[in-house]
C-alpha cells in the first residue's frame, strides 16, 4: 500500500558503510580495503596498464567474496521505501556490490560500476560477468584477448550516469547520504549541489560524522542496519 510521505523526489547516495553490516569490507575503516591495498596499485588505469594480472586478481577476489553475501536490513528498508512511497526514489550507489538489487531496489544506478560486470576496452561493450577475468580472457564480441576489464570506475575515470545524477540532485526534495565517508569526488560534492537548490532537506546516516557532516541539515549516527530501517519507518508513518 503506497503512502504519501512529505517528500516526493528522494535521492539516496550510498557507500560502503551500508554493506558493512552484510560483512563486506569498507575502504577507509582501519581494516578496510585501502589498508591492505594501495589505490595506485589496484584502482587506477595506470595500475591496470602496468600490472593487469594484479588488478584483475584484486577484483576477482572481491567478486568471489560476493557469493553468499546477503543484503542487510538497511538495503531492505530502502527497497521497502521504493515500494511503499508514492514519490520518486533514486538510489545512487558508489558501491560495486549487488546488494541493493538483491534486496529488491530497482530505481538504482551504480556510479562507480559493478563487480559482476566486465567491459571490453576495444568495443566498450558491457557484459554480466560472474566469473574471474584474466589477461587471456576473450571478449565475447570482438574475440580479442587482453581487452576485458572490470566494469569499474577507477580513480581518474569519469563516474557513470553523471547527467542523470545531476538532474536528480537538481530536482530532489530529500537527499539522504548513507554509509559514506565523503572522501571521494564527485560523490562527496553531491550534498553541496543539493544545498544550492535550496529546496531539499539533507540527512546523513552514518556510523560516524563524515568529511562533509556539517553540510547536512540533519545527522543520524549508528549502524546502517539499525538507523536506516528506523528512518524509513518514520518517513512512511508521517504520511
Ligand atoms: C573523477 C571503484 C574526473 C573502485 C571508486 C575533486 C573533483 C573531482 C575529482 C577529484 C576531486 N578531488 C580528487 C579527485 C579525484 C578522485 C578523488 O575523489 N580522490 C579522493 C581519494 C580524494 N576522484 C576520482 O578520481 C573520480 N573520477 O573525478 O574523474 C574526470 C573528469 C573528466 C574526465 C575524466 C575524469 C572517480 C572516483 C571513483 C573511484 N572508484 N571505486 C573500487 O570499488 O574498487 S571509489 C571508492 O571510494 C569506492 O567506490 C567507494 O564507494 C568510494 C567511497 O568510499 P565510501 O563508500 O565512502 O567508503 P569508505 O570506506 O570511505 O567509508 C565508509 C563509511 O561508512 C565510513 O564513513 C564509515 O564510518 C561508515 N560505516 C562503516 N560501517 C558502517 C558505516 N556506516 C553505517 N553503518 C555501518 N555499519
Amino acid at each position: 500500500m503506497s503512502k504519501q510521505s512529505r517528500f516526493s523526489r528522494i535521492v539516496i547516495l550510498t557507500g560502503a558503510g551500508i554493506s558493512a553490516d552484510s560483512g563486506l569490507h569498507t575502504f577507509r575503516d582501519p581494516d578496510g580495503l585501502w589498508a591492505k591495498h594501495d589505490i595506485n596499485d589496484v584502482a587506477t588505469p595506470g595500475a591496470y596498464a602496468r600490472d593487469p594480472e594484479r588488478v584483475l586478481g584484486f577484483y576477482n577476489e572481491r567478486r568471489r567474496n560476493l557469493a553468499g553475501v546477503e543484503p542487510n536490513p538497511a538495503h531492505h528498508a530502502l527497497a521497502r521505501l521504493e515500494k511503499e512511497c508514492r514519490g520518486d526514489i533514486l538510489i545512487v550507489t558508489q558501491n560495486v556490490d549487488d546488494l541493493h538489487e538483491k534486496a529488491g531496489s530497482r530505481q538504482l544506478l551504480h556510479m562507480h560500476g559493478e563487480l559482476r560486470k566486465a567491459r571490453c576496452s576495444h568495443t566498450e561493450d558491457v557484459f554480466v560477468w560472474p566469473d574471474d577475468l584474466n589477461p587471456t580472457t576473450q571478449c565475447p564480441d570482438c574475440g580479442r584477448t587482453g581487452v576485458m576489464r572490470p566494469h569499474i570506475v577507477w580513480f581518474g575515470e569519469m563516474p557513470l550516469e553523471m547527467d542523470r545524477i545531476e538532474s536528480a540532485l537538481e530536482d530532489c526534495d530529500l537527499f539522504l547520504s548513507i554509509g559514506t565517508s565523503g572522501n571521494v569526488y564527485p560523490a562527496a560534492g553531491f550534498v553541496s549541489s543539493v544545498r544550492m537548490t535550496g529546496k531539499a532537506h539533507t540527512v546523513e546516516l552514518n556510523l560516524e560524522p563524515s568529511e562533509g557532516h556539517s553540510l547536512f541539515a540533519e545527522q543520524i549516527y549508528g549502524r546502517a542496519a539499525q538507523v536506516v530501517p528506523d528512518y524509513v519507518e518514520a518517513l512512511l508513518s508521517k504520511s
